[in-house]
């Protein structure tokens, strides 16, 4: 190996589309030949992993979806093939993007029923925990419910409503309504809780937790509660949020989001681990994690 090669500068290992060239509506070309033989084994170690846990778990929507758009462990999926599939369900396609994309474009994207999608598979290193939304994240996390005719209109209106908050400059409520719901909610079933949200779907450890622990506050849905609600990046939820059903998630959101917005302009945040007047309350967290961790905030339980 000459030495020249040796001061190369190493391909960013993390994500090798970083510096893929990209559109204007920021989408990049997945490029789906160019994924190795290591980086298909550990799409199908992460699918298989989740795939054992979800049973029982995940909602019913989302592990009929999975299954009716084909998602499996044998490698990672061709963003046309996928989109091609769902697009004849709902309308909605998956987009390659490199990482995560300015919220105007991200918004457009969910407005017009594209759903950006990381191009990129974690690296072996990262496996359990990342920062940044990768395919499996986006691609196993987020797409299968986008399937569902009800929750695809929720996320079409959501891209709307961002444009919108956008303008308003209250983008960071909007953001917690996608966090508790989207990203890390719950819903009720008639045998028990269920898992709808993506960070906790392509999670193994907050697929226990978010279910299973005594930890966490777990609150009814509550639009105007959660939008005030400040939430915690780096770690499992402090609280969950819980709906019945898409239908009433979608109906809850079909509201004119003005007035809503004018209230909290005015009304104090809420803290992540905190219980708030008018909670319906389906458990109290008693947070043990937290504290085991010292982040159990003084007044938590
Ligand atoms: N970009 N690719 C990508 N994925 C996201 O989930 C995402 C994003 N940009 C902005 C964003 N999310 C959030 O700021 C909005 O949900 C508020
Ligand atoms: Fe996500």
């Amino acid at each position: 190996m000459s030495n020249q090669s040796l001061e190369a500068e190493p391909l960013n290992p993390r994500n090798r589309y970083a510096n893929a060239r990209r559109n204007a509506d920021w989408t990049i070309d997945q490029n789906w030949p160019s994924y190795s033989a290591q980086e298909h084994d550990r799409w199908n170690r992460l699918f298989a992993r989740q795939a054992k846990l979800l049973p029982g778990r995940a909602c019913d929507a989302f592990l009929e979806a999975k299954a009716r758009l084909g998602l499996s462990g044998s490698g990672i999926p061709d963003f046309a093939d996928l989109s091609e599939k769902l697009s004849a369900m709902t309308g909605w396609r998956v987009v390659p993007v490199a990482g995560l994309i300015p919220d105007d474009a991200f918004f457009d994207h969910l407005a017009n029923r594209r759903f950006p999608a990381g191009a990129f598979i974690r690296p072996e290193e990262e496996l359990d925990y990342l920062e940044e939304p990768d395919v499996f994240h986006d691609v196993f996390g987020h797409v299968p419910l986008l399937a569902n005719p009800v929750y695809a209109a929720f996320l079409e209106a959501y891209g709307k409503g961002g444009r919108r908050a956008l303008d308003r400059g209250q983008l960071h409520h909007l953001a917690r309504l996608y966090w508790y719901t989207v990203e890390f909610g719950l819903m009720t079933s008639p045998v028990g809780l269920r898992i709808f949200g993506a960070g906790i779907m392509s999670s193994p450890a907050e697929t226990i937790f978010a279910l299973e622990d005594t930890s966490p506050n777990r609150v009814a849905f509550d639009l105007e509660r959660i939008m005030r609600t400040k939430y915690l990046i780096d770690d499992f939820q402090q609280t969950y949020f819980v709906i019945d059903s898409f239908e009433q998630l979608l109906h809850d959101c079909y509201q004119d989001f003005a007035p809503l917005y004018d209230r909290l302009r005015s009304a104090p945040d809420i803290e992540a681990h905190a219980l708030a007047e008018g909670d319906r309350i389906i458990a109290k967290g008693d947070f043990h994690y937290f504290r085991a961790k010292g982040k159990a905030p003084a007044s938590a339980a």
